[in-house]
């Protein structure tokens, strides 16, 4: 790939001669150069700016020696072939991992990097409709830089590292954040446990020193599907961006009768892993009038994002003894389960119990693994017996 860069501070882009970009150039991966627009001045002051048209504070930068350094720039390589234009400016479409891998693709860029409030806009014109060229105007992200080189910086670091050969293990690209929409996952490094502070030793992640490579790829997809919901829940899908804010993010409201069919559809969606695991039917089979009949019986929550009922949970005071308050029918939709909407749902369950609560109660499958380590963790005990159904058992937790 030919990359020419046009500024009037070339030595900002010395930074282009170190590390594995600087070792491209010397392998001939890549071929940059850095052209000084004041070269195009011909002025004594080289000037290359000037007042701007219409008034207004700082200056602007002047078109001939742009055309002039273009033009230079284009008659550079004899192949006939034509430079795409990067012009950075903050009102530029963002930049991002799939225009890197777009621009990446190309065999000749120009960076153009514009100082003071900017180029003169006869410039991009004269780019586009005299050279003929493409012109990019790309921003590196809603923010307010001094000129273009920062920006050009990025984005040739952010190209010049897909380029075949730059980066040694090709593989390290796959898995990275922004590559396939999913924030990277939690690193780590010798000592397996490291004293932070005299007494505090901190320890890596037991799965990722267990050599179960199955259990390790499922941790680290887990922990990359946690960190977007969490911190970018935005380059999610919005039903993937579910959980990342806990039940915060999403539509609450009392159930009536009329979220009956979607929570029958909720419902049977979150048994089919208990009657595939024992063949437990339970509320797997449930008509839609007991449906309806259980919402008039408990009261009942959902949750809801975009519309779409993702989440749901009941309460009541015990029949047999109001002091103590039942929690049934924590859903989760199957994909969404794993962010912690559960253990969300148990606490916002567990904070409707009436004053004179004094415990709560739960029932779930004697081997549903994941729902007894949840409700443990939550702090519930397992009683002794079989539960209120066949092949469940029950649980209570004493209310603090
Ligand atoms: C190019 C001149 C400065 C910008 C008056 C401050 C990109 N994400 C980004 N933020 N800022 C830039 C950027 C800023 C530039 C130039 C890029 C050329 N300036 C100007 C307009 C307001 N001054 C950028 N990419």
């Amino acid at each position: 790939m030919i990359l020419d860069v046009v500024s009037i501070f070339p030595e900002y882009l010395a930074p282009l001669d170190l590390s594995l970009i600087g070792k491209a150039r010397r392998d001939g991966l890549l071929d940059l150069r850095v052209h000084d627009l004041r070269d195009f001045a011909h002025d004594r002051h080289r000037s290359v700016d000037d007042t701007p048209y219409g008034g207004g504070a700082g200056m602007v930068m002047k078109p001939q020696p742009w055309a002039e350094a273009l033009d230079h720039v284009v008659a550079s390589t004899a192949d006939g072939g034509r430079p795409r234009v990067v012009i950075p400016g903050p009102g530029g479409m963002p930049f991002s991992q799939a225009l890197a891998r777009e621009l990446a693709a190309e065999p000749w860029l120009t960076f153009a990097c514009g100082r003071y409030e900017g180029i003169d806009e006869r410039v991009y014109e004269y780019a586009a409709d005299d050279l003929g060229l493409e012109v990019s105007v790309i921003s590196l992200g809603d923010y307010v830089l001094n000129g273009g080189e920062v920006a050009v910086l990025a984005m040739v670091e952010a190209v010049a590292r897909l380029l075949p050969g730059v980066i040694g293990n090709a593989e390290s690209l796959v898995e990275e954040s922004h590559e396939d929409g999913l924030l990277e996952y939690p690193v780590y490094t010798k000592p397996a446990s490291w004293e932070s502070a005299p007494g505090v030793a901190r320890e890596v992640p037991s799965v990722l020193l267990s050599g179960d490579h199955g259990a390790i790829a499922a941790w680290r997809h887990q922990q990359r599907l946690e960190r977007t919901a969490a911190r970018r829940p935005d380059l999610l899908h919005p039903s993937q961006a579910v959980g990342g804010a806990g039940l915060e993010g999403l539509d609450a409201s009392v159930a009536t009768s009329a979220d009956a069919p979607e929570l029958m559809v909720l419902t049977r969606a979150c048994w089919v892993a208990e009657i595939a695991r024992y063949g437990m039917f339970g509320a797997g089979e449930e008509t839609l009038d007991e449906v309806v009949a259980g919402v008039a019986e408990w009261q009942t929550w959902t949750w809801r994002s975009a519309g779409r009922l993702v989440a749901s949970v009941r309460g009541r005071a015990h029949p047999d003894d109001a002091t103590t308050w039942q929690i049934g029918r924590l859903m989760v939709a199957p994909d969404l389960q794993g962010r912690g909407l559960g253990r969300a749902l148990l606490a916002f369950a567990e904070a409707q119990a009436p004053s004179g609560t004094a415990a709560y109660w739960l029932n779930t499958g004697s081997r549903s693994d994941r729902n007894l380590r949840i409700y443990r963790k939550a702090g519930y005990r397992v009683q002794p017996g079989e539960g209120a159904f066949p092949g469940t058992v029950d649980l209570v937790k004493r209310r603090r």
